[in-house]
């Protein structure tokens, strides 16, 4: 077999989404998610001109060999833009290699370890009562797991805090919007909406908290110590992760788990903080880091320092990603949590697939490969539009961490 084309599909259902199809000589069909958020034509330039003309003729069983060659024959390694796309030459051959076995690509990873794969939803709103009746919906859902995040009395906006409830969509502008921030008022408060939702909820629903990279070591310490009365699942993205040992500030103060990696995208990003044991869950992703094949490498070292799955899994990461990452989901040893942020209807109609949720649990595809697929003519129908994330600013005026 031997791949004859491959395409970047650019869709835009309410948000953006970067599709590569691969297409072989026997009719066969894979598709691998490529986007990031905010700086999605980067990837789809870095296909077209760049991947796509080395990939024809290429026999698209040899997952490994095409993801090293990719890797290291493009001389400039990792960054989200060059590993993205890997990841969706990865995603896509893992979808090719389980229809012609005809198997569930989770079958193909080792079989299934357990059930379901556990996932949680985002429960925001701007008032404490806001965010316990968003709580509670989730809960009726069925939900076991929910993050947590609520307004900021005295700052007009909150990074995390949306308006939609079951989708989430921050890259609002196509420059992007600048938000203010503040340290004080924002440590102050947090932990007494924990004290209200575990006084309202009990002890056993999972809570977790998303910091968005916004304080220092020591001030991230400081909330997971006040956070620890109410027992999270996981304190997220404390801080900002490019010095990885800054994490060990964190840790030496508090009990809190701590969950981080949703803008990483090699193991190279993770190594110090998995090999000391500086957090708890790594929330890398299929389209990310790199694909399946690189997702799984840096599962495996963390199944070695006790530290757990949690990946990434807001709307910005297409149905496509989602399903790649229910297949590693439920067969890796160490799986913790799945993020699973609902996408709009018309995004589940250009990306029909077969996985689903169903008390508190998703359950990938049992149709050979991952169970996903693209309407091509539906996604024509939604031309790309430029939409940023936001910026966030302290109250000076001073930039802040993303
Ligand atoms: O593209 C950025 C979003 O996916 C991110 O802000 C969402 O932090 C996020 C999360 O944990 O889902
Ligand atoms: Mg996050």
């Amino acid at each position: 077999m031997r791949i004859v084309d491959a395409r970047v599909i650019v869709t835009c259902p309410g948000r953006n989404f970067v599709t590569l199809k691969i297409v072989t000589d026997e009719g066969v069909t894979g598709v691998g998610d490529a986007t990031l958020n905010g700086r999605e034509l980067a990837v789809a330039a870095y296909l077209t001109e760049h991947v796509i003309p080395t990939l024809i003729g290429r026999d698209p069983a040899r997952i490994e060999d095409t993801w090293q060659y990719l890797y290291r024959g493009a001389y400039w390694r990792r960054g989200p833009v060059t590993m993205s796309a890997i990841a969706a030459v990865d995603t896509a051959l893992w979808d090719i290699k389980g229809k012609v076995a005809g198997l569930p690509v989770y079958q193909l990873l080792g079989g299934r370890s357990r059930e379901g794969v556990t996932v949680y939803g985002h429960a925001n709103g701007d008032t404490v009562d806001d965010v316990l009746t968003a709580v509670a919906s989730y809960v009726d859902l069925g939900y076991r797991a929910v993050r947590v995040q609520s307004g900021i009395p005295g700052l007009p906006v909150t990074y995390g805090v949306s308006k939609d409830k079951l989708f989430y969509e921050p890259a609002d502008a196509a420059v992007p919007t600048e938000a203010a921030w503040s340290t004080e008022r924002y440590l102050s408060f947090v932990p007494s909406v924990f004290a209200r939702v575990r006084e309202e909820f009990g002890p056993t629903l999972k809570l977790l908290h998303d910091v968005h990279h916004r304080l220092t070591p020591i001030e991230a310490a400081r909330l997971g110590r006040g956070l620890e009365p109410y027992a999270l699942t996981w304190m997220e993205d404390p801080v900002p992760a490019e010095l990885q040992e800054g994490f060990r500030l964190i840790r030496q103060h508090t009990t809190t788990p701590i969950a981080v990696g949703e803008v990483f995208n090699s193991v190279w990003d993770c190594e110090q903080l998995i090999r000391e044991q500086l957090i708890d869950y790594i929330r890398a992703t299929v389209v990310h880091a790199g694909g399946i094949t690189h997702l799984r490498r840096i599962f495996d070292l963390a199944a070695l320092h006790h530290v757990r799955s949690g990946s990434h899994g807001a709307t910005d990461l297409s149905p496509v990603c989602m399903a790649a990452a229910l297949h590693l989901d439920l067969a890796i040893p160490n799986f913790g949590l799945q993020e699973y942020m609902r996408h709009t209807p018309a995004t589940d109609e250009v990306f029909p697939h077969g996985y689903h949720f169903a008390d508190g649990y998703l359950h990938p595809s049992e149709a050979p490969g991952l169970g996903v697929d693209i309407d091509e003519d539906l996604a024509a129908k939604y031309p790309y539009r430029p939409a940023s994330l936001p910026v966030n600013r302290l109250e000076d005026g001073t930039l802040h961490n993303w």
